[in-house]
């Protein structure tokens, strides 16, 4: 009979519609089929099978109607706003897609609502939530941590709170817990589709569903019931195996891809002690940073059910470091029993019925494919500066001493969005201990991170918060708190150099304690639970000894933990608001002299001409992140600011004409200050500026604040290399135009004294080269090309001055 099974128990109105994936799949194998019999031209790319018949000099067959499509095709095309002409070309076209829900965290939700404010709606489109947890800072501990934040942000947390409730948005209160777990317990479901505004988001493929980082003003489109334009994405294969080390004879799936598709054979070393945020850690050091950009990471292979569903959350979430648009796995029995204990059998048990759908078709094609034996996989350390920098845990000790990292370990901390989930802290808990067992305590800080208030209260209940307490361990609050860089760490003073180890997820320069010199690595919490015991960096607690309280030495064995837990999950407080009956009453106050919350002015549309004569702001040399660009920590408090926040405008990049941060010459007066005073001095003068930057900039977070910011400071370009994807998107949104050099060593020609013109904006056009007239000081020029992505509607954008300016344009 028909089943309407509910989203989630906090949306019993809305329900999960399998049937319109199978319904729009059918239409778009249709359309391969009409392609294969060479009446739809064109958008699409051509099935492979019907290449396989040319090549085998065959005609084509109309059973490309079953045309293998791999997963994150059939939940993409699925959620196709219109499937019968959507232009499906990977890496080329734009899917005009119709996410399931939509969640905000409060550091980028502030901006969202602020904008879909502007946009003058009265409730949103889609089941949305906003969630408490980047503004509490760690300082003492949990309980008096969570009061002092209530306290401090108590405006901005007003203002959300009303603002959800106008609106028919879902509230997580602060001590709710991180957004990606709290998704991962309650809203995500195999084959959704969703986006959150939050670079983390891909969390949630741990359960099977599509779930992409947006900036803002892509959430605005969402809930003001636009369709959802995202870059058709690439698919990279992770292929994992388990014990078998039978990659060089593939079979099935595998033998069919057709050559030459680039594949990665691992050397893994050890067999023991491994943890899902291994797989990540390796996948990052053979991706890098930039390696999955464009693309979704799908895992498949046997090896995938011996990870458990939080597992593979943790594999996806990570994804976010290599620039993937998201990662994904297959609905098996380990995502069925998470749903189990999480209350969510109904959909189990729906999702089980069109599982069909929730799988890659045999014979699919990916367009790379990497293949990781998990037996064989060791234990990995990444960083420093870097989540892709990844040195196996048996070449850690040695290369800590080549490049002359510090030894100490000054601080070990767990958690976060990344691993917190019960079977991390179980694991967590049973090195603990074993320690304990032989009379010891922590030799270096020890921090754990609850990622929501079920996994606090149910750890609580079931022991291992005490365990890990006992040894010396700190429990904060369920938030983002160090990861973020809200932490008041006391232990090392600014500037000192010092090590600390983290199972979050990113480590970029300054990120967790606003201390440059601080050196930052990235392991499983196994790991890093087991080197607070050592002390140090070089301790290697698969193959060195501990000596005990008695004097004897052990060695740790291999950790082990629930998976789930066995007496169910234990809710705790209750800490969500739903939106109530009576909206109109509600009123959304913002005060004007506040200086945290500002309402926003439209941005002035485009003057129609080619910009000539534009000073660099910046040259920015090596890796800028928008850590960078916009710092997080003490500045997070002015997220819903404009003018404020913009005070942090790209303080954290290094000027390439003088090696150092937030130092730059006004090209006019010759003066020497900051980032954002030379900007806002261009701007006040009416002169626009460009940034000159290199590789994936704005890497990392999804903050548009770091697009909005250069907005507000009157910038007109961006020119880099390569940027990554969340970010080039809010430039486009802002209004900005992000550009790139055609020939990537152009970069180098660009001096910061330079001043340029850009030609080609007046004509741009999907497709279409801008050129940059560079003005050298000593009189030269020449010009460089430029490339672009801009499609139509996003030259709109750039014309009408932002996004939301073309969207009050088109409802007029
Ligand atoms: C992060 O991990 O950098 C953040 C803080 O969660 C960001 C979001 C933000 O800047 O508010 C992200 O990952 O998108
Ligand atoms: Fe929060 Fe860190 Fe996760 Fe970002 S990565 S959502 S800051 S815990």
């Amino acid at each position: 009979g028909a089943t309407k099974v509910a989203m989630s128990k906090f949306d019993q109105d809305s329900y999960i519609n399998y049937q319109r994936i199978e319904d729009n799949l059918a239409v778009v194998r249709q359309r391969y089929v009409a392609l294969a019999l060479s009446k739809d031209e064109s958008r699409l790319p051509p099935p492979r099978s019907a290449s396989a018949c040319i090549a085998a000099g065959s005609l084509i067959q109309p059973d490309d109607l079953n045309r293998p499509l791999t997963l994150s095709e059939k939940i993409l095309y699925g959620h196709l706003d219109n499937p019968h002409d959507a232009d499906i070309r990977p890496g080329a076209s734009y899917l005009k897609l119709r996410p399931d829900r939509v969640a905000c965290q409060d550091a980028t939700a502030q901006m969202a609502l602020l904008q879909f404010m502007s946009a003058g709606l009265p409730t949103v489109a889609v089941p949305t939530t906003v969630h408490c947890d980047h503004l509490i800072e760690a300082q003492i501990g949990g309980v008096k941590d969570l009061a002092r934040a209530k306290d401090i942000n108590k405006e901005v947390y007003d203002f959300l709170a009303t603002c959800t409730a106008k609106y028919g948005i879902g509230f997580w209160k602060p001590g709710s817990g991180i957004i990606h777990q709290i998704i991962l317990e309650n809203y995500a479901f195999p084959g959704g589709l969703m986006i959150g505004t939050d670079s983390h988001t891909p969390n949630a493929g741990g359960l099977g569903m599509i779930a992409v980082g947006v900036g803002g003003a892509d959430a605005v489109d969402v809930i003001a019931d636009l369709p959802w334009e995202l870059k058709c994405p690439k698919r990279i294969g992770v292929k994992l195996t388990g014990k078998i080390s039978g990659w060089t004879t593939p079979k099935g799936a595998s033998l069919s891809i057709p050559p030459p598709l680039p594949r990665v054979l691992l050397d893994g070393i050890s067999a023991d002690g491994n943890h899902p945020a291994d797989v990540i850690l390796k996948v990052a050091g053979i991706l890098t940073v930039k390696g999955g950009t464009g693309a979704i990471i799908e895992y498949f292979g046997e090896g995938v059910t011996s990870l458990s569903c939080t597992g593979m959350a943790t594999i996806c979430n990570m994804g976010a470091e290599i620039g993937a648009t998201t990662s994904l796995f297959p609905y098996n029995e380990r995502m069925g029993g998470y749903l189990d204990a999480t209350g969510r059998s109904e959909i189990r048990k729906y999702a089980e019925r069109f599982q069909h759908n929730l799988r890659t078709d045999e014979n699919a094609e990916y367009d790379q494919v990497i293949e990781i034996n998990l037996s064989e996989l060791e234990p990995h350390i990444n960083g420093p500066y870097t989540p892709d920098l990844a040195t196996p845990l048996s070449k850690f000790a040695q290369a800590v001493k080549d490049n002359n990292w510090p030894d100490k370990l000054s601080v070990g901390l767990i958690g976060s969005c990344t691993n917190s989930s019960y079977e991390d802290m179980s694991r967590s808990a049973s090195i603990a201990e074993e320690a304990a067992a032989h009379g010891l305590k922590v030799q270096s800080g020890f921090t754990i991170t609850p990622g929501s208030e079920q996994i606090r209260a149910t750890i609580e209940r079931d022991g291992q918060m005490e365990k890990l307490e006992s040894v010396g361990g700190v429990v904060l609050a369920n938030a983002c708190g160090p990861c973020i860089g809200q932490w008041d760490r006391q232990d090392v003073p600014k500037g000192t150099k010092n090590s600390i180890i983290t199972s979050y997820n990113r480590n970029f320069t300054g990120r967790n304690d606003a201390n440059t010199a601080t050196h930052a690595f990235v392991a499983s919490p196994d790991l890093v639970t087991a080197m607070v015991f050592g002390g140090s960096l070089s301790f290697n607690p698969m193959t060195d000894s501990l000596k005990g309280a008695d004097g004897k030495e052990f060695k740790f064995s291999d950790p082990s933990g629930k998976e789930l837990p066995p007496r169910g999950y234990d809710a705790g407080e209750n800490t969500y608001a739903a939106p109530p009956a009576d909206r109109a009453s509600v009123n959304v106050i913002v005060d004007p002299k506040s200086d945290r919350l500002q309402l926003l002015e439209p941005f002035k549309p485009w003057d129609g001409k080619d910009p000539k004569d534009l000073p660099i702001l910046i040259k920015a040399k090596g890796k800028c992140t928008t850590d960078h660009i916009s710092a997080g920590g003490p500045w997070l408090k002015y997220r819903g600011h404009l003018e404020n926040i913009s005070q942090n405008c790209l303080i954290g990049a290094i000027n390439e004409a003088n090696g150092e941060a937030n130092k730059v010459q006004n090209q006019f007066t010759g003066e020497w200050d900051g980032v954002p005073q030379v900007a806002a001095q261009y701007r006040d003068q009416g002169i626009g500026w460009v940034v000159i930057g290199d590789e994936n900039y704005g890497e990392g977070s999804s903050r548009e604040h770091a697009a909005l910011e250069p907005r507000y400071l009157g910038g007109t370009a961006v020119i880099t290399r390569s940027f990554a994807r969340i970010h080039e998107t809010n430039l486009k949104k802002q209004g900005m135009l992000p550009l790139n050099f055609k020939n990537p060593a152009d970069y180098d020609r660009v001096k910061s004294d330079d001043k340029v013109d850009l030609i080609g904006i007046k004509d741009l056009a999907e497709g279409s080269e801008v050129t940059l007239r560079v003005h050298h000081k000593d009189g030269k020029t020449e010009d460089l090309p430029l490339t672009h992505t801009f499609n139509a509607g996003q030259i709109e954008w750039h014309r009408a001055g932002s996004a939301l300016n073309r969207m009050a344009q088109a409802a007029k």
